[in-house]
């Protein structure tokens, strides 16, 4: 079983750092399973999207394409999960484990991350926000379609191979585990036609920051697809990264 952050492993808190996001975005689980994997904690605010909090003044300001995440470390703000993640890895964590030193490595990494935003997020997109915004009640054929298709992809992509991005989990991991646990919520992964992804996905899903990070927001999306309507129970409140971990020492720099 791989798991990639130990539970006794030194956590370095950045004051200076906020996350805002919303548990059920792949896109902001993409940042919380980076964050969790290098050990690193953050202040990070929970946004209501159903009350359009993401539009309020406030984060219109950071960000005019009013999406989450949105990242501000001191006085860069960077709106885009997976510029977040190469920044956090290059920037915070020297060991070159989640996103490679070397140029040929980095590149291949960054390879499968622009597959997730080329290509997998907008059918994630175009499949979901009708079931939540308009009322919509199944995925339509079309969206289906896109979506195996982008399975045929990926388990293409993993002959033989067992992890996405190289030959040990990294941010590509990171990213696609994000966005396919949330496909496969929208369309299961047939286990017959995709064995090496649904592998993959079973061997990402045991890994810790997984666990810590990707789980209950999934759930929480899964929930929200199945009512299809707004939801009054999300909260609002700042919170910091190490409570969601729950565990190991806190060193800041
Ligand atoms: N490429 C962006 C995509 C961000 C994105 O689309 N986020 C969604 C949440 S999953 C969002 O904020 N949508 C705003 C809306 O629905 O109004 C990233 O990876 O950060």
């Amino acid at each position: 079983m791989g798991q990639s952050s130990s539970k006794n492993a030194v956590t370095t808190g950045l004051k200076h750092c906020t996350l805002w996001k919303t548990d059920r975005s792949p896109a902001c689980r993409a940042v919380m399973m980076a964050l969790d994997a290098m050990n690193l904690s953050i202040t990070e605010v929970d946004v209501n999207m159903d009350k359009g909090e993401h539009r309020s003044p406030e984060l219109a300001v950071f960000n005019p394409l009013q999406t989450l995440p949105i990242f501000k470390d001191r006085e860069l703000v960077i709106c885009d999960s997976h510029a977040i993640n190469t920044y956090l890895a290059s920037r915070y964590c020297d060991s070159g484990r989640f996103l490679p030193k070397d140029p040929g490595g980095r590149a291949l990494t960054e390879q499968v991350m622009h597959y997730d935003s080329g290509v997998l997020y907008p059918r994630y997109r175009a499949a979901a926000y009708p079931i939540m915004y308009e009322n919509c009640r199944f995925v339509m054929p079309q969206n289906v379609c896109e979506i195996e298709c982008a399975y045929r992809d990926l388990e293409g992509m993993l002959v033989g191979r067992t992890w996405v991005g190289g030959s040990w989990p990294t941010l590509a991991d990171i990213t696609v585990a994000a966005t396919v646990s949330t496909l496969s919520v929208l369309v299961p992964i047939d286990k017959l036609r995709y064995p090496r992804l649904s592998g993959w996905l079973y061997r990402m899903s045991e890994e810790i920051y997984y666990i810590t990070a990707n789980k209950k927001g999934l759930g929480e999306f899964a929930r929200r697809i199945d009512l299809g309507v707004y939801d009054e129970s999300d909260f609002k409140c700042p919170r910091s990264s190490i409570k969601r971990r729950g565990c190991g020492p806190e060193k800041h720099s």
